[in-house]
C-alpha cells in the first residue's frame, strides 16, 4: 500500500501545470486533496480528474497568494476540512515578463515577487500550524533552475527563485527537531502555462520556447513530488535540481532541426 494513502495534501497553484499534475499524481496514491488557485472552473476540472485518478476526496477553494486575507481565508477553509496536513506543496507562482532591468516594469517585478516570494512566505506562515504538530509531514516548495543561475532579462524571476531557495533553507532550520521535512524542488525548462503567462497570453511566442527540444512535462515534476513526499519520515530530501536531458545548462538547450 502507498505510504501516502489517506494523507491530506494541500497544493497551491493547482489549476494548471505542475499543480494540476500533482493533484492527479497524489490522487493516484489515494490521498485527500485541498486545491487552491484563482481560476475556479479550472480547479473544478482538476478536482474531477484527481478523483478519477483515485483521490479519496478532492476539494477546492479560491486562493490568491498575493493577498494575505485570501491566504488566511483559504487556510480557515482548510482547517474546517482537516486538523492536520501531511503534505504542503507551495507551487503557485511564475514569471511575468522577460525584459532587461533597463526597461522592465514595476508591475511585472511586483507580480513576480508577490507570488513567488511573499506568496510562499504567507502560505507557509498560515499553513504551519497544520503541519508542525504532525512529525513526518512534508513541505515541498517549488523553486527553479533560475534560482541557481541568473540569466539576462530574468532578473526579478531569478531573484524570486533564489529567494525561494533561501526561504526553504531557513524553514528547514526553523523546523529543526519538529520532524517536519522541507524540500526545494527546482525544475528547469518545463512545458506548462508558464511561458504563456510570462508573455502575457502570446501563445506563438510561448510555443517557440519549447521548439525542437524535449522539455520536462508537468507529470515529471508531479512524479518527483510524490517520490519526495513518500520517503520514510526520517528521510529529508533537501533539494532537487531537475532538468530536461536536452538542457545541459540554462541556455545550452539542444534543439533538433527538421
Ligand atoms: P502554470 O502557469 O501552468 O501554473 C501556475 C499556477 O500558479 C497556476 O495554477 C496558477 O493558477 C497559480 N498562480 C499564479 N498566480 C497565483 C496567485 N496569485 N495565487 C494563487 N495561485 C496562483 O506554470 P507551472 O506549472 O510551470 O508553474 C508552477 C510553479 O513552477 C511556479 O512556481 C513556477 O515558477 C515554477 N517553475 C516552472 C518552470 C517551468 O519551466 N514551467 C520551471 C521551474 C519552476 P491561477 O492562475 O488559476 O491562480
Ligand atoms: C522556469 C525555468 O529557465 O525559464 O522556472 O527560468 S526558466
Amino acid at each position: 500500500m502507498s505510504r501516502l494513502k489517506n494523507k491530506w495534501v494541500l497544493i497551491t497553484g493547482a489549476s494548471s501545470g505542475f499543480g494540476a499534475a500533482a493533484a492527479c499524481a497524489f490522487g493516484a496514491e489515494g490521498c485527500k486533496l485541498l486545491l487552491g488557485a484563482r481560476r475556479q472552473e479550472k480547479l473544478k476540472a482538476v478536482a474531477t480528474a484527481a478523483k478519477k485518478a483515485g483521490a479519496l476526496t478532492a476539494l477546492y477553494h479560491p486562493l490568491d497568494v498575493t493577498k494575505t486575507a485570501s491566504v488566511e481565508s483559504f487556510i480557515a477553509w482548510a482547517k474546517e476540512k482537516t486538523g492536520k496536513l501531511d503534505v504542503l506543496i507551495n507551487n503557485a507562482g511564475g514569471a511575468h515578463g522577460l525584459d532587461p532591468i533597463a526597461t522592465a516594469t514595476d508591475e511585472d517585478w511586483e507580480a513576480t515577487l508577490q507570488t513567488n516570494v511573499f506568496g510562499l512566505l504567507r502560505m507557509t506562515r498560515a499553513a504551519l500550524p497544520l503541519v508542525v504538530s504532525n512529525p513526518g509531514s512534508c513541505i515541498i516548495n517549488i523553486g527553479s533552475l533560475a534560482g541557481h543561475t541568473a540569466y539576462e532579462n530574468g532578473a526579478a524571476y531569478c531573484a524570486a527563485k533564489a529567494g525561494e531557495r533561501k526561504i526553504t533553507q531557513a524553514l528547514r532550520l526553523e523546523m529543526y527537531g519538529t520532524g517536519v521535512r522541507v524540500c526545494s524542488l527546482d525544475p528547469g525548462l518545463s512545458e506548462s502555462e508558464f511561458s504563456v503567462v510570462r508573455f502575457k497570453g502570446d501563445q506563438a511566442r510561448a510555443k517557440k520556447v519549447y521548439e525542437g527540444t524535449h522539455p520536462l512535462q508537468p507529470e515529471d515534476i508531479a512524479e518527483t513530488m510524490v517520490w519526495v513526499a513518500s520517503r520514510p519520515a526520517h528521510v529529508n530530501i533537501d533539494e532537487i535540481l531537475i532538468k530536461p536531458t536536452d538542457q545541459a545548462a540554462i541556455y545550452k538547450l539542444y534543439r533538433r532541426t527538421k
